[in-house]
């Protein structure tokens, strides 16, 4: 898909005037992308009018005058289900928009005053706004593309703990029989793939994370695919390197191999090439609060997960990154999402534990002198803050509604200010319900610090 040459001078010329910016959402499944861009493009669209972006100072100051859709650049894309997913939200009663696989994009004209007049001075200008929407589990490949088939497998056999192995057992048993010096049999790899993506599928069900191929989760049209057709060895570790070696190009071994490097080279290298390395900035979301209601083993999980996934942001110069590509987005932002789901004092703590979560690929991050940002917000924000008494005190509470309808009034728990140790897994109760979306009142959707998170994507190219 190569762009005509004329249409690239140009979108050249326009980033050089800081015309153009191309925003990046991404996190796992569930993380809260769709409501995330939904939400950031409906208050774009109403700033100025309804929208309340204190933390925006374009907004603040009456300079951001209003965005408007425009025809996308990049026609093999996707577009953003916006539309769809507002829809959603206004029904009666209100639904969160429906989950979307795969990457997708946006494309807004945001038109504002500079905080400084030109002679000019009534001077208006503009910013296109390319927004993409990815899934980050397909950040989850790049750790893959440093591996060679046996030592993939080894990685994988490494990941086996008890209650994520549970969901691999019908694979287990199919591919203990394989033997990986026969001649391959096309059904049966088939066969045993699909039961490595069950429980690949049946482990994200039940809350992991940290979950390869990526592509396996979320195959979009490759479904069905023999490139999606190979799952680790398990016995391999064990092997001599020179014996897999000389196995023939129809063994078991060799066909997998295949298709592993088939994989890298055709379905996670592009993604970088082709998507990754135009972003300018990037936002990850990631759904502590659920990590936390999950359990320890889980939330191990999602600590690893991100890890990885994070690798697609170190920019040091040693990185698998910075030698297979040559990224180059500018200022990052890991956002703790949901937000809504505990009460606003417990906030600051849903910060320092996201920053201690992500210490170590933070620093590396601050290190290679990429700006970045943690915070927390609510894209949709489906509760309301309240003070109810308890026992002669005011005491913080939330109220809403649950999915089923039935009325709430409750304290979700205390979010731990730093990582979970075991003493906090057994004394706590932290178990939240899923609140339905508050009823669309016409006007922006409700959030919670949906500013702050634009005014550091974007604020800037607003002065
Ligand atoms: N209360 C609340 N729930 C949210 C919010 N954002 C997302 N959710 C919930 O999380 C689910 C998944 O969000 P979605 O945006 O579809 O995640 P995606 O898979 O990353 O695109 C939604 O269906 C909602 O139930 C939010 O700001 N507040
Ligand atoms: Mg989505």
């Amino acid at each position: 898909m190569r762009q005509p040459l004329a249409r690239e001078i140009t979108d050249l010329i326009e980033r050089g005037r800081d015309r153009q910016l191309r925003l990046a959402v991404t996190g796992l499944s569930r993380s809260g992308k769709t409501a995330f861009l939904t939400s950031l493009v409906n208050q774009l669209r109403h700033a100025g009018l309804e929208a309340r972006l204190d933390l925006l100072p374009a907004a603040r100051q009456g300079r951001l005058l209003g965005a408007r859709r425009v025809n996308q650049q990049d026609l093999g894309v996707p577009r953003f289900p916006y539309d769809q997913a507002m829809a959603a939200l206004a029904e009666t009663p209100p639904r969160w928009p429906a989950p979307t696989r795969g990457i997708s994009e946006l494309r807004l004209e945001l038109r504002y005053r500079p905080e400084r007049r030109g002679w000019l001075g009534s001077e208006t200008r503009r910013l296109t706004l390319d927004l993409f929407d990815y899934p980050g589990e397909w950040l989850l490949d790049l750790p893959l593309l440093a591996h060679d088939y046996p030592s993939w497998c080894r990685s994988q056999q490494a990941l086996a703990g008890e209650q994520r192995r549970v969901h691999f057992a019908a694979w287990h048993a199919a591919v203990e029989d394989l033997d990986p010096a026969a001649e391959a049999d096309e059904a049966q790899l088939a066969e045993i793939a699909e039961r490595y993506a069950q429980g690949l599928r049946g482990a994200r069900e039940a809350g992991f994370a940290d979950l390869q191929p990526g592509r396996f989760l979320l195959p979009g049209d490759l479904s069905g695919a023999p490139v999606l057709q190979f799952f680790p060895l398990p016995g391999i570790a064990e092997a001599e390197p020179a014996e897999l070696a000389a196995l023939p190009p129809e063994s078991n071994y060799a066909t997998l191999a295949r298709r592993f490097q088939y994989y890298q080279q055709h379905i996670v290298r592009p993604f970088y090439r082709d998507h990754f390395r135009r972003f300018d900035r990037q936002i990850v979301l990631v759904d502590l609060l659920g990590a936390l209601n999950a359990g320890p083993e889980r939330f191990e999980d999602l600590s690893r997960a991100l890890a990885n996934l994070m690798q697609s942001f170190d920019y040091g110069r040693r990185s698998l990154l910075s030698r297979l590509f040559a990224p180059r987005i500018d200022r990052l932002a890991i956002a703790a999402t949901k937000a809504d789901h505990v009460t606003p004092e417990q906030h600051p703590r849903l910060v320092a534990l996201l920053e201690a979560l992500l210490a170590e690929p933070l620093q590396d991050l601050r290190f290679a002198s990429v700006p970045v940002r943690a915070l927390s917000l609510a894209a949709i924000r489906a509760s309301e803050a309240r003070e109810v008494e308890h026992r002669g005190q005011r005491t913080p509470a939330l109220r809403g509604t649950a999915l089923d309808g039935e009325p709430l009034l409750l304290f979700p728990g205390e979010v731990p200010g730093r990582l979970p140790d075991d003493a906090f897994w057994s004394r706590q109760g932290f178990a939240f319900p899923h609140f339905r979306p508050l009823p669309l009142e016409g006007g922006a959707l409700p959030h919670i610090r949906m500013d702050a998170a634009l005014d550091w994507l974007i604020g800037d190219k607003l002065s």
